[in-house]
């Protein structure tokens, strides 16, 4: 049996009462790892570099295993940039080779750039038009009820592939589930963390980073997922949030 577990933060208070977000995490554990995750959870929370949370909310429950899907971890690529701005340029030519169209990238990448702070959640934008399709405003769709199927496998295939940090580690697992989508063509993303300045953009065909799309010690960072026009929107929020799945390494 397994166990959602997941975490937000905010400084200032929760986030609907127009807190900060500072963080957040999401995983599937067996009832035996729960306090444990639960506790490093926290324990992040308290002492991130975009600052110290005042609100944490943990949220626990029970996902039935005839409700889990599995999909398959996307491979992984390093494009290594000078710098943001041609991380950036890279960044939007790989995305029109998704299948995004020129305007939607166009608007997409100034969607993040113009985000005055980091949201919880990410922005859907039409992969034709570019336009903003979920209604959620500030706080955007949050992906949740996600994990790899083995920790140790995984830690060994990115160990061979020369990255260990956490930020890879949560974004993959994120990341394929998310081009596993019905109705996600791809993703663009970069972090929050000042301190992190690699980000990446993944659809069906694999996980691309590039070594730099923000400049080092911004605190700004987001995620924008390119939907195909004419999709059950509502139907692929629910996946995004609700479904249980585990991600298989191969
Ligand atoms: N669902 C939707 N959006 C999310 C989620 C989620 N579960 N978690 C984070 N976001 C959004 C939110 O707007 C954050 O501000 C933004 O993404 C960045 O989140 O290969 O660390 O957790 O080297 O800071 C990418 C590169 C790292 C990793 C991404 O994201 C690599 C990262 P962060
Ligand atoms: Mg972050």
């Amino acid at each position: 049996m397994l166990y959602s577990v997941r975490m937000r933060s905010a400084q200032g208070g929760a986030h609907e009462a127009g807190g900060r977000h500072i963080s957040g995490a999401e995983r599937l554990v067996p009832e035996q790892h729960i306090e444990r995750i639960a506790g490093e959870m926290v324990a992040r929370a308290l002492s991130h570099s975009r600052g110290s949370a005042d609100f944490i909310n943990i949220t626990i429950d029970k996902v039935r295993t005839d409700e889990l899907c599995t999909v398959p971890l996307l491979t992984v690529k390093t494009v290594d940039v000078p710098h943001a701005e041609a991380g950036r340029k890279a960044a939007m030519a790989a995305l029109v080779q998704t299948g995004v169209s020129e305007q939607a990238v166009q608007a997409g990448m100034e969607a993040l750039l113009a985000l005055p702070d980091s949201m919880r959640g990410a922005m859907l934008l039409c992969a034709e038009t570019g336009k903003r399709l979920d209604g959620t405003g500030q706080s955007g769709v949050r992906v949740s009820r996600m994990d790899i199927a083995d920790d140790q496998d995984y830690r060994q295939c990115l160990e061979n592939l020369g990255l260990t940090n956490v930020h890879v580690r949560e974004a993959l697992v994120l990341a394929s589930k998310v081009a596993a989508a019905p109705g996600v063509v791809a993703e663009l993303c970069w972090s929050d963390d000042p301190e992190y300045t690699a980000g990446y953009i993944a659809s069906a065909n694999g996980y691309c980073r590039f070594t730099q799309l923000k400049s080092y010690g911004s605190p700004v960072g987001g995620r924008v997922f390119f939907i195909r026009p004419g999709i059950d929107l509502e139907a692929l929020i629910a996946y995004l949030r609700r479904q249980p799945v585990i991600v298989t390494v191969k």
